[in-house]
């Protein structure tokens, strides 16, 4: 078989967002686009010749295509192996897990997490580096600019690989190995939690759980673990078949998205416990009977009850939320007496605490959670800790979020996002709060302590990531943040994020939006959000 060496041109759009390459899949489809990308990720990498690559993806139209042209192009560069899920599938949490596990030179994600998939959606592309976590900023960064100077890609010429049949076969001196896409996920998973209580749990005749994989990748492993393994009656798992276009479905499990689940749990004759992950397995949504988990909730119940599941049971050594995520588990975090760490929105931020034993848990508002077992958030280890707790504490999921309300206090928390707006005038939004002055301001009761946009300085290696979202403080602990969406492929969604602090018990049993809705007036009033977006209204509340 011939390596041959393929001259090409830079393309100017192939800087990676919040979490990797993510474009509509006919950009994807022109002549070398995905080459011209691919060449530039091993360009930017060193050391990597006969080493392992784990490939794989969410399922989604395109990925095969991508797979393929990807094993040719390894094999043309110099790897030795390469790791790739049985049909092209892996989800995101699962290649992070094989990565490690084989202690892999990296892995090549092909997903756009939760956006619709088919012949006109969105694809995307993301390296992850051999701790098995997303690339950092400087390697992004270095494979943007490869991407703007490339001259040439190499390619094996051959013959497809059959991705469906397990084993092994040889590209050139590349060995391509096919494996299953559960099983090393599906051990590690028994490895952390007490999977004999939940397996009580989910075959007691009075516990029902529906867990949505919304046609997505989670299908296999949902359907394997929850009924295989733990025992869940067939039909506890639905949309679990993985589609190329996701059942025409957008795999956001928010309650606008994930709405069959939605309807479900707040019906009649609901289940007494809800879930779903998104397109690429890494997100979770929680809901207890007619009720809602936000995340930043659950990052903080997860991190209060960590003590009753066996892989975390030794104590947490901190916990990381992003920015915007909410401070409830902060408050968790003093009680504990441990750290907690205040990253920019994007995965890829954890890496460093994890790997220097600094956070155990991490959590994000945009319904991500996972812990130092992997690099990346994982949906499905969400919702196993979630059943070890209900396992456990043989409590309703209302119970347990009420209860620790009660204890630390509730952090009322909303997002508010205004999809597909005109990037001109986003940014314009944007730069425009970012140049007012308004510490010492009054809005109402509301007295402004701080007005900054937010700025990291990585404990760890010192790299400092700057303009990362504008915060308003105010001095009773309230916040509202403004930040541009780094994972959108159409114009330009701007996020609005509001929280508020309520100790009084007697005060927690609001509806979220109208407990918030003095600071979401003053947060529209601030950014004139309606004159800059042309839309009164979000397209998407959560
Ligand atoms: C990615 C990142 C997350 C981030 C989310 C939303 O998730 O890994 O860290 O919170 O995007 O980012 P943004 O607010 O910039 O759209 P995923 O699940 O899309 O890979």
């Amino acid at each position: 078989m011939q390596i041959s060496t393929i001259p090409t041109t830079p393309y100017t759009d192939q800087k990676p967002g919040t979490s990797g390459l993510r474009k509509k899949v006919p950009v994807f489809q022109q002549p070398n686009y995905l080459e011209n990308f691919v060449q530039s990720i091993f360009d930017s990498l060193e050391g990597y010749q006969g080493e392992t690559l784990v490939v794989g993806g969410d399922g989604r139209y395109y990925n095969r295509q991508a797979i393929q042209i990807i094993l040719k192009m390894a094999a043309a560069n110099g790897f030795g192996r390469v790791m790739v899920g049985q049909g092209g599938i892996l989800s995101t949490p699962a290649v992070s897990c094989i990565i490690r596990k084989n202690r892999a030179f990296g892995g090549i994600v092909l997903s756009a997490s939760h956006n619709p998939a088919g012949p006109n959606e969105d694809f995307g592309i993301k390296y992850n580096i051999s701790n098995g976590g997303p690339a950092p900023e400087k390697v992004t960064e270095a494979i943007y600019a490869h991407s703007k100077a490339i001259s040439q890609y190499r390619i094996l010429e051959a013959g497809d690989v059959d991705l469906d049949r397990l084993g092994t076969t040889q590209l050139g001196v590349m060995v391509v190995e096919v494996i299953d896409c559960v099983t090393d996920y599906a051990a590690l998973m028994e490895s952390l939690f007490d999977f004999n209580r939940i397996q009580q749990l989910l075959t007691n005749p009075s516990f029902r759980m529906c867990m949505d994989s919304m046609h997505a990748v989670t299908g296999p492993y949902a359907h394997a673990l929850f009924e295989g393994r733990l025992g869940a009656p067939a039909g506890t798992v639905m949309n679990g078949k993985t589609l190329e276009d996701f059942g025409g479905g957008h795999p956001d499990p928010n309650l606008v998205y994930a709405h069959d689940l939605v309807e479900i749990l707040f019906g009649d004759q609901a289940p007494d416990f809800g879930a779903a992950s998104d397109g690429d397995g890494d997100r979770n949504m929680i809901l207890g009977r007619q009720f809602f988990v936000t995340p930043s909730d659950s990052l903080a119940i997860l991190a209060a009850n960590a003590k009753l599941v066996p892989g975390y049971s030794s104590g947490l050594s901190g916990i990381a939320r992003s920015m915007p995520t909410s401070q409830a588990a902060d408050r968790v975090a003093e009680r504990l007496g441990i750290d907690c760490y205040e990253t920019p929105t994007g995965w890829k931020f954890f890496g460093n605490l994890l790997d220097s034993d600094k956070a155990t848990l991490c959590g994000e508002e945009s319904f991500g959670t996972g812990s130092n077992h992997i690099r990346e958030k994982d949906g499905l280890w969400a919702v196993l800790f979630w059943l070890n707790i209900l396992a456990v504490r043989q409590e309703s999921v209302e119970q347990i979020v009420r209860s620790h309300w009660q204890t630390y206090g509730r952090n009322y928390y909303s997002r508010h996002d205004y999809e597909g707006v005109d990037s001109g005038r986003a940014h314009q939004l944007v730069d425009r709060l970012r140049g007012l002055n308004l510490k010492g301001q009054q809005y109402g009761a509301y007295e402004v302590e701080y007005h900054d946009d937010f700025s990291y300085t990585d404990p760890i290696d010192g790299s400092i990531s700057q303009n990362q979202g504008i915060r308003i403080g105010f001095t009773d602990g309230s916040r509202i943040v403004y930040r541009l969406s780094g994972t959108g492929t159409q114009g330009a969604t701007l996020r609005l994020y509001v929280e508020s602090y309520e100790p009084n018990i007697a005060k927690q049993s609001q509806d979220t939006q109208e407990a918030l809705s003095g600071l979401i007036a003053i947060a529209n009033e601030v950014a004139q959000i309606q004159d800059y977006t042309g839309r009164d209204q979000p397209t998407v509340i959560t």
